[in-house]
């Protein structure tokens, strides 16, 4: 456990157990009709490089969600235009990916995790614009890139926010039910995420917190929400589209709570010593802002090593998954916990 600052709790927020149930929600079209290479999905644990993997995951999910996403000609073709320009700005992807990665370590495979993984994305990129947004963060800069209203003026990048986080709604319920899993139980838990207690419940207290010194505890309950909880969606949506079992599933929450609160506090590192130019976004906001964060609390130092912890403890959580089928995910952990971006 992690002995410092962020509290010691391992496990996140407790979760609604998803319903067993297998009645066959509205099923859309397989992805496979498009994605015919099925080896390239095969849970190739790996002599692939994790950059590898990581550049033919993103291409699955980019076309993935050049598919689901409205076409750019298509009217009125301004908000379209708009969702779009923020979707393939150039993220990380790492919610998806992540997601994909969730689907090979409960032995399922990517392309069938691909659905989840896009509405995922898309409420991610909603919440990115509606953070950058004169009202809530001010930013001109995300992805390398002018954010959505300094592209496309205020009003459409409200719509475009709005448009893209009932797109992920629309997405989720194309999801094809498995053994233990229904389409409702991804609506209710998508919902849950995007919610009033987690991602809008951590940008409320994050814009609370701003001028004001919070404690460790309150810090915590920030990360857990805007950062934590969208994380840990991501994978156990990853493992319900492989149809996980009750244990599997918690493994993932509780390694998507762990590496969320990680993924924060570098966040919080990066934007204190990384250029603007390295970030895509500005550097520097949380100090102008003054924010209560990690690094703020406890120094560079404290911070860096609150992250490793919690990567550790992330780790710790993937032990009930054999070494090849966990191998991904302890990779994709290291990765993050190494970014310079
Ligand atoms: C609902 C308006 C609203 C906000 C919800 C998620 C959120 C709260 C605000 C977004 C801003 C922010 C800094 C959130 C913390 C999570 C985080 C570190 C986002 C950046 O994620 P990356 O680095 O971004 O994965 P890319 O651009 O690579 O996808």
């Amino acid at each position: 456990q992690c002995p410092d600052s962020l509290g010691r709790g391992r496990s996140g927020p407790k979760r609604g157990r998803a319903q067993r149930r297998t009645n066959r929600g509205i099923a859309g079209q397989p992805l496979t009709c498009f994605l015919h290479t099925p080896h390239l999905f095969h849970n190739a644990m790996c002599e692939q490089s994790l950059n590898d993997y990581i550049t033919e995951q993103c291409a699955l999910i980019d076309a993935a969600l050049d598919r689901l996403l409205p076409a750019e000609n298509e009217s009125p073709e301004t908000i379209h235009k708009a969702m779009r320009y923020s979707i393939f700005a150039g993220g990380k992807r790492m919610r998806p990916v992540l997601c994909l990665a969730a689907a090979e370590a409960c032995g399922g495979l990517a392309v069938d995790a691909l659905v989840p993984a896009c509405a995922v994305e898309m409420m991610h990129t909603y919440s990115l614009i509606h953070d950058d947004l004169p009202a809530m963060d001010n930013d001109d800069l995300r992805r390398g890139k002018p954010t959505s209203h300094k592209a496309f003026g205020e009003g459409v990048a409200i719509l475009a926010g709005d448009a893209l986080l009932t797109e992920a709604f629309a997405v989720i319920a194309q999801v094809d039910d498995t053994e233990r899993y229904t389409v409702r139980d991804y609506v209710r838990e998508l919902a849950a995420t995007g919610g009033s207690t987690m991602l809008i419940g951590g940008q409320i207290l994050d814009l609370e917190g701003e001028h004001k010194q919070l404690s460790e505890p309150e810090v915590r309950t920030v990360y857990e929400g805007k950062t934590a909880a969208l994380l840990t969606t991501a994978l156990r949506f990853g493992g319900m589209s492989a149809n996980a079992t009750e244990s599997q599933l918690e493994a993932l929450t509780d390694f998507g709570y762990n590496l969320g609160l990680a993924f924060q506090v570098i966040d919080d590192i990066l934007d204190l010593t990384a250029s603007t130019e390295k970030l895509g976004k500005t550097a520097g906001k949380d100090v102008n802002s003054q924010k209560s964060t990690c690094p703020a609390l406890i120094g560079l130092d404290g911070a860096r090593s609150e992250a490793k912890c919690r990567t550790q403890a992330a780790l710790d959580a993937l032990m009930i998954f054999p070494e090849e089928r966990r191998a991904r995910l302890v990779e994709l952990a290291n990765y993050l916990l190494n970014r310079e971006y």
